[in-house]
């Protein structure tokens, strides 16, 4: 395909070639600020590695750096754990490599594919890419959800015209997006995305909107099968139809199946919408008992903000694990401290539910630039039927954290936990 050489043989142009002296200055370099920080900053760099966020990949020698960013590269390959090997299903929460908050979801089941969203708001393409890298070995991505057309989600899939988006370094099979958005047409970031996702169309793929989806219209289906009995089924969202306030509100949102396992994923989806889809899902799904139903990982909806994951919402599903993709306690959004995400609202809702609450990413200067990993990259899989976790940093929950104790009041719920 044309269009992929191409992307190969920019990269090429793009990519630095270092040579091994100066890899190995970088190398000690990065060592001594990773000593001088882990010496001079231990209240910040207490569980994470300094360097734990500079993707080592960048300074490294490769003898063709122009594989590098492509579906063929070698580089950036990991020795993938016997947690991963074995999973009959794996859900990976992405760390995106800036100070930026962002969604990236990765789920695997066999040599099926689902990548849902691809933030943040810089761009984390490199960063996503070499992780993607070690699982998505035959360079299909046989699913991609799109939640909803804010950069912190879509990035990835709206480049300009000359930086490889998602769709230039993988082949994907299905795309099911937001079916509305008040992007307007002129919007620079919602033309690319379109011109992004026409060319995947053009080289094959099928398009449908998360509406296509529940209608089961068009040849789009409500239910996906994947390997090993797993389901994907796409969730319903009164604003697929409707016009919304806020962009988040038309998320697409889905439920994974995994055995007797759920996985939940809403997007930024907020209050009314939360309300709405919890309502529906007891309709379309009369088999449960709701007094015992629960699900058994929630990704939490826009990002642990105060404006998702409400008691209406937790109440039908019943979180047993949590995942918050952020950069906790960065001002991006808000100046008011306990706003900031994973918010004091989202931490006194969640803890009626669990105390599994595991975080990406955490600002320690947003000024500065400078961030470490909370858990790192969060893998959740079911291994031999039994549900694991693994994280690339560490397995603290929540609130156990330096963070937490520093910056959150601890509610009633995880006193006693
Ligand atoms: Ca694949
Ligand atoms: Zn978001």
């Amino acid at each position: 395909m044309w269009k992929k050489a191409k992307a190969v043989s920019d990269m090429a142009k793009r990519k630095p070639k270092f040579s091994v002296g100066l890899t190995v200055i970088i190398s000690l370099f990065t060592f001594i600020v990773g000593l001088i920080g882990g010496v001079i900053s231990p209240l910040y760099f207490a569980e994470a590695r300094f360097t734990e966020n500079i993707t080592t990949d960048e300074f490294e020698v490769h003898d063709d750096t122009a594989t590098y960013y492509t579906k063929s590269g070698k580089s950036g390959a990991t020795e993938l754990t016997e947690l991963d090997e074995n999973a009959e299903v794996s859900v990976h929460f992405l760390e995106l490599g800036n100070k930026y908050t962002g969604d990236c979801t990765l789920i695997k089941c066999g040599n099926t594919e689902i990548l849902i969203d691809c933030g943040s708001k810089s761009n984390s393409i490199p960063t996503v890419d070499a992780y993607l890298k070690n699982y998505v070995t035959d360079g299909i991505l046989e699913y991609v959800i799109i939640t909803h057309a804010h950069q912190d989600h879509y990035a990835g899939f709206a480049t300009p015209e000359k930086v490889d988006s998602i769709f230039d370094l993988y082949e994907c099979k299905t795309i099911i997006t937001f079916a509305g958005t008040n992007q307007k047409a002129t919007s620079t970031m919602y033309k690319n995305y379109q011109r992004e996702l026409a060319a995947e169309v053009a080289a094959g793929a099928k398009h449908y909107t998360a509406a296509q989806c529940y209608d089961e219209t068009d040849g789009a289906q409500r239910v996906y099968e994947l390997p090993s009995n797993v389901k994907l089924e796409i969730l319903y969202n009164y604003y697929y139809y409707n016009k919304a306030s806020t962009e988040n509100d038309y998320s697409a949102c889905c439920m994974l199946y995994a055995g007797d396992y759920k996985f939940l994923f809403t997007g930024d989806l907020e209050k009314d919408g939360e309300e709405r889809l919890a309502e529906r899902y007891k309709t379309d799904h009369s088999e449960y008992n709701y007094e015992e139903f629960s699900v058994d990982l929630y990704k939490a909806g826009h990002h642990g903000s105060k404006t998702s994951s409400n008691e209406n919402f937790l109440e039908v599903f019943k979180p047993k694990m949590c995942c918050v993709c952020c950069c906790a306690g960065s001002p991006e959004y808000t100046k008011t401290q306990e706003n900031q995400f994973p918010t004091q609202q989202f931490v006194d809702r969640i803890s009626k539910y669990t105390d599994k609450v595991y975080v990406t990413t955490l600002c320690v200067d947003y000024d500065k630039d400078e961030y470490v990993s909370f858990n790192g990259n969060i893998v959740v899989a079911v291994v031999g039927g039994t549900l694991g976790l693994k994280c690339s940093n560490n397995s603290v929950v929540l609130k156990d954290s330096d963070w937490f104790k520093q910056n959150r009041r601890c509610p009633d719920a995880w006193k006693t936990a």
